[in-house]
């Protein structure tokens, strides 16, 4: 097996965006529950993402949603990230909250529709020049929820024709990252379902369009990792969208439902030249509905790191070798040997080398930051999904 000295410097380059939505308060359609500390500004989320960076090192950007991310003055807000050690990350839009919005939004039949959405995202697109964001991240609620509702293959020329308007105004430095979701809000179609859909659409667009994988967003027994390998070698992988979940778009901690499945998604990353591979933009899409927001983006980026460092210790030479030969059973012993390797001891040991806490879970809990904004932030109004 593969030593762990060796593999240090890829997991020293590991960085993970946090989305600025996970330090709000988040529920179900049944009930969001309210936390003592909550932020009530982007300025406050991006303070508490700043937090997970400063104990992991895992986290130096920030993902911001529009318009639950408004401010006046992006560039001051680009500022205020950066004297708290972070950057801004992927702008991720919004067309699934406003009541035009109700029968579609870039592929809506009313042009009008269309046109507001797109200006939307020509929105984004302005703010991304001022903070400096490279990813427009587009998932679109747009679906129908019964048979016959909708023109299903009307639906994608319209989203076509949108989505090139908008590839046309992304600068030269940035990206379009079209994600995609196989249910919910809608329940009969989602117009952007699967992954050879977004990439049927962004492959129509150009270089600087990719996918986004979202690892909640399939059917239960996906086989995830397939598609990470297959978008990694058609090279429309552009980035990820970390989460977990049990039944349906659960948005958990990564790893926390099945640990085995992001090892193996983890391994298809390292196999296919995803790690450490600016292209390859990793970021987490969470709620935290009765967890802690910033221990649980915590617990979620070592997840990312502790099975990444697994995936890693991967012996590639002899998996390649008993593969070869048919060794099915030795193949797959190679493959689990890795898995089943605790790497936390050696990562603690390794964060301490760097001047890191060996337990960044229990230097938050000890740093009483949690208690301090929960006596800080009182009154205002608590941010959330603006739902
Ligand atoms: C919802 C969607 C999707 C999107 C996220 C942020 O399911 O995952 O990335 O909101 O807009 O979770
Ligand atoms: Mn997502």
């Amino acid at each position: 097996m593969t030593s762990f000295d060796s593999i240090t410097p890829l997991l020293e380059a590991q960085a993970i965006e946090l989305p600025s939505w996970a330090f709000g308060n988040s529920g179900t359609r049944f009930k969001v529950f309210a936390t003592p500390g909550t932020p009530r500004t982007p300025r406050e989320k991006i303070a508490d993402a700043a937090k997970v960076h400063e104990f992991t090192a895992l986290a130096p950007s920030v993902a911001l949603h529009i318009p639950w991310d408004r401010v006046d003055d992006y560039v001051a807000l680009r500022a205020f990230a950066g004297d708290h050690g972070v950057k801004l990350g992927t702008i991720n839009s919004n067309t699934f909250q406003d009541d035009d919005y109700k029968f579609g939004s870039l592929t809506h039949t009313d042009a009008a529709v269309r046109q507001k959405a797109i200006d939307h995202h020509f929105d984004c697109i302005d703010i991304m020049d001022a903070t400096g964001s490279r990813d427009l991240k587009v998932w679109l609620a747009d679906g129908t929820n019964y048979p016959g509702q909708g023109d299903l293959r009307g639906r994608q020329d319209r989203l076509a024709d949108s989505l090139a308007k908008i590839y046309a105004r992304v600068g030269e430095n940035q990206r379009l990252v079209l994600e995609y979701k196989f249910f919910e809000p809608a329940f009969y179609h989602t117009d952007v379902p699967d992954w050879g859909t977004s990439y049927a659409q962004v492959a129509a667009l150009g270089d600087r369009a990719l996918v986004c994988l979202d690892t909640g967003h399939h059917a239960p027994g996906t086989n995830i990792e397939f598609i990470v390998m297959q978008l990694l070698r058609l090279g429309k992988l552009g980035s990820f969208d970390f989460n977990s979940r049990f039944y349906a778009d659960d948005d958990l901690i990564v790893g926390a439902a099945d640990p085995f499945q992001l090892f193996r998604i983890l391994f298809e990353v390292v196999r296919g030249g995803g790690l450490g591979n600016p292209d390859v933009a990793f970021m987490l899409d969470q709620c935290h509905n009765v967890e802690d927001k910033i221990p649980g983006q915590i617990r979620s980026v070592l997840n990312v790191q502790e099975m990444t460092a697994r995936a890693l210790l991967v012996d590639g030479d002899a998996l390649r070798a008993a593969q070869d030969a048919g060794d099915v059973l030795g193949a797959n012993a190679i493959l689990m040997d890795a898995f089943y390797t605790d790497v936390r001891p050696a990562l603690a040991g390794w964060r301490e080398s760097r001047g890191l806490a060996g337990n960044p879970m229990a230097a938050y809990a000890a740093s009483g930051y949690q208690s301090q904004i929960a006596a800080d932030r009182v009154g205002g109004l608590q941010a959330g999904w603006g739902a």
